[in-house]
């Protein structure tokens, strides 16, 4: 530490960055393994090789580009929440931005958030065709901050800009020239294209504009641009950045370049010190880590996967082959009869043409997807498959001959995987000769979109029985998390332990709609009793049975033949098939009539009540279940929850809410509810107990 300047001096940095002198053109070359982010490690050598280049005669352009598998990813976002170090990223830009000679940015594979803004600050951009570009930072809770919302509204115009920002969805090089965001597509060795390019800029003899310079794409339609932006709050879900970036982009276009650009970094900052972008970065890594488990490593080889069968063509079956036609797999999907099959096949027929009608996708997908899936009602159909994906009603009895005939018909070394939802994933493959070969592959309603994939790890599955899993998670764009065996596994465990006391709110006093407004105002899509009808009460009351457990009020609804939606009634009213609940006076009196039979005085029941009696006991069996090593980590439970049940991602995930507030809190309050209810439910688990005496989190455990 120089005590004069104050600047912290610490140990030289690893070189990062390289300078080559290539005909006059300087390439600064950036190599920071995976992503180059530009951490500090980054930033700094950075800064110095842009001021050699400035300084430097013999340089008349510079060309920036990136080693590696992609140009930079952005910042590197497991410094945020930690102090700011020099020079920053905006210092970075100021510095590319004072530079007069041609600045060109080579892009490949992705320049995502700080990485684009950091091109933004050049005077050029050429780009691999395979590459994309954007600004993500909302998918963390962020608006970008150095320059993102300011400078690229001044390259594409801000109704472009607006949609790639509030999407956080990167675009393709063709969308991409076409907007003018990149000058240049190179179609073969980018760096000497890179360099050809800035020589042909020398020979036009400038000037070169930065960005900041030019204004002429800011003009907008006023009335189509604040509809936009209203639009951008309807579709936000209550999340605050993609509001914020918005704002952040209207004021690019009604303010002055340097006024707009330090009010960016303001709600910038805000963000950053956000819990609601403390939520989705921890959602960033935790995603990421979910994906890693033991004894699974980067040795260990995926099989092969060219087929796959799917048995069933129901709800879980077709959405479970659409997920993988839409992933590019051909599949082959059996069903008992004719009939059975025909009618799934058209249900699956229906769905795409949904899509194609709401413009998602074309006519010609559409085409293609369907030509993938192939029917069948003969087991030896699926001989050729390399993994065979079971969907059939949850009976333990018809699982198991379901897989004792796929053993005798599929070849060695395919993979047999169950959809099964909480059934024993060892007991199924005891039905089998290859129990090694089993693995659970948990799907959630509907498959083709909800993203969440369980892996459930027997205890005879292979290690590359679960790479294969792994690897087929990430062809089909689906979030994996690999779980151990339990009835329930990890989410639909902990769904049960907040279902049981559901109905007891009910009992007590609450109402279907008071218990689901709670959970809407949370950040939940939609509430516990609405999504009950949605994913059908016949599910879970199959389960209840062959568990022998009750639920007096679903029960009934049940034997009354009310699943929900797709019965028309359910906790709620659909009226004409329709998907919108109506409160069902006849649901109120059964409820009321059943708390009178069972003794049960009913009283006023609160927000926080309903919260604490719901959430609690499902944080409390998220510790049951890291007790057992059914989850690996609690972030696990977070990555299962999020993206399998809609917990909402500005809260984390249930584990990471409950560490805002920590353990203490948590057992202080179950320990209340026990002594109130009596029911064990709320006994805290003895890891719970352990970190509320130790001070110690759930973050902590992994
Ligand atoms: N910072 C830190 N680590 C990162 C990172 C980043 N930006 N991006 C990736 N990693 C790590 C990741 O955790 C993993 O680590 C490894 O790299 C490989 O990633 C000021 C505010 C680029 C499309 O949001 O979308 O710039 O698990 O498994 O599937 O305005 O990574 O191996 O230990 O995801 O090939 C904006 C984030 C930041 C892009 C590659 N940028 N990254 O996907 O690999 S905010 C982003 C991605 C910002 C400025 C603001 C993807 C990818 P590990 P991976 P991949």
């Amino acid at each position: 530490m120089s005590r004069q300047t104050g600047i912290q001096r610490e140990r030289p940095l690893p070189e990062t960055v390289s300078t080559t002198l290539e005909h006059g053109i300087a390439v600064i070359l950036l190599d920071n393994p995976p992503v180059n982010a530009l951490g500090h490690n980054l930033r700094e050598p950075l800064f110095r090789a842009l001021e050699a280049a400035r300084a430097d005669d013999a340089v008349k352009a510079i060309v920036i580009a990136c080693a590696g598998r992609t140009f930079i990813a952005g910042a590197d976002i497991s410094e945020f929440g930690k102090p700011p170090k020099a020079p920053s990223l905006p210092d970075l830009i100021d510095l590319l931005e004072s530079i007069d000679k041609p600045t060109i940015a080579a892009i490949h594979g992705t320049a995502l958030g700080g990485g684009l803004e950091l091109a933004l600050g050049c005077h050029y951009r050429i780009a691999d065709r395979s590459a994309k570009i954007g600004l993500p930072e909302v998918t963390l809770g962020l608006i970008p901050g150095a320059g993102g919302t300011v400078r690229l509204p001044r390259l594409v115009g801000p109704e472009a800009a607006l949609g790639i920002i509030v999407s956080g969805k990167p675009i393709g090089m063709d969308e991409a020239f076409s907007l003018g965001a990149v000058d240049r597509i190179a179609e073969g060795d980018l760096k000497g294209e890179a360099i050809s390019f800035a020589l042909e800029k020398l020979a036009e003899n400038g000037p070169h504009h930065h960005i900041r310079e030019r204004s002429g794409k800011l003009q907008v339609d006023d009335a189509a641009f604040e509809a936009a932006i209203r639009q951008v709050a309807r579709k936000a879900r209550g999340l605050t950045a993609p509001v914020k970036a918005a704002e952040s982009v209207r004021n690019a276009v009604t303010m002055e370049f340097g006024a707009a650009l330090a009010r960016e970094r303001e709600i910038f900052l805000e963000r950053v010190a956000s819990e609601e972008s403390a939520a989705q970065r921890h959602l960033f890594f935790a995603t990421r880590e979910a994906a890693k488990t033991k004894g699974v490593g980067r040795d260990i080889e995926a099989r092969p996967i060219a087929r796959i069968g799917v048995i069933g063509a129901g709800t879980m079956g077709g959405g479970i082959a659409m997920a993988l036609a839409n992933g590019g797999i051909p599949v082959t999907i059996l069903e008992m009869n004719d009939e059975a099959l025909a009618r799934g096949l058209h249900q699956i027929d229906r769905s795409y043409a949904g899509s194609v009608a709401r413009g998602s996708i074309s006519e010609d997908e559409k085409t293609a997807r369907l030509a993938r899936i192939q029917g069948t009602t003969r087991y030896d159909a699926l001989a050729a498959c390399d993994l065979v994906i079971e969907a059939v009603f949850e009976n333990m009895e018809v699982k198991r001959q379901v897989f004792g005939a796929l053993d005798k018909v599929l070849k060695p070394g395919a993979i047999l995987a169950t959809n099964t939802s909480y059934l024993d994933v060892n007991e199924i493959a005891a039905a089998t000769a290859r129990p090694q070969d089993m693995v659970g592959l948990h799907f959630f309603s509907p498959a083709h979109v909800m993203k969440l994939l369980e892996i459930v790890r027997g205890d005879r599955t292979a290690p590359d029985v679960l790479a294969t899993a792994l690897a087929l998670a990430r062809r089909i764009g689906k979030v994996p998390v690999v779980v151990g065996v339990c009835n329930g596994f990890v989410g639909n465990r902990m769904l049960a332990a907040r279902r049981q006391q559901n109905e007891a709110l009910l009992l007590e006093g609450a109402t279907p709609a008071q218990v689901d407004k709670v959970f809407t105002e949370f950040g939940w899509p939609m509430g516990p009793f609405q999504m009950a009808d949605l994913s059908g009460l016949d599910i879970a009351w199959n389960n209840r049975k062959s568990l022998g457990q009750t639920a007096p009020i679903a029960d009934e609804l049940c034997e009354a033949g009310h699943f929900g939606q797709k019965s028309g009634r359910g906790f709620y009213l659909y009226e004409d098939g329709g998907r919108v609940p109506v409160p069902d006076p006849s649901v109120q009196a059964l409820i009321e009539r059943k708390a009178t039979e069972l003794g049960i005085e009913r009283r006023s029941i609160g927000a926080d009540e309903i919260i604490e009696r719901t959430l609690y006991p499902m944080i409390n069996e998220g510790a049951h279940i890291l007790e057992e090593g059914i989850a690996a980590r609690a972030s696990d439970i977070d990555v299962v929850w999020v993206n399998g049940y809609g917990f909402p991602v500005a809260k984390g995930g249930p584990m990471f809410w409950a560490e805002r507030f920590g353990p203490a809190k948590i057992v202080e309050r179950l320990e209340h509810w026990y002594t109130q209810t009596g029911n064990a439910l709320f006994k805290p688990a003895p890891l719970l107990r352990q970190l509320a005496l130790t001070g110690g989190g759930f973050a902590g455990l992994a």
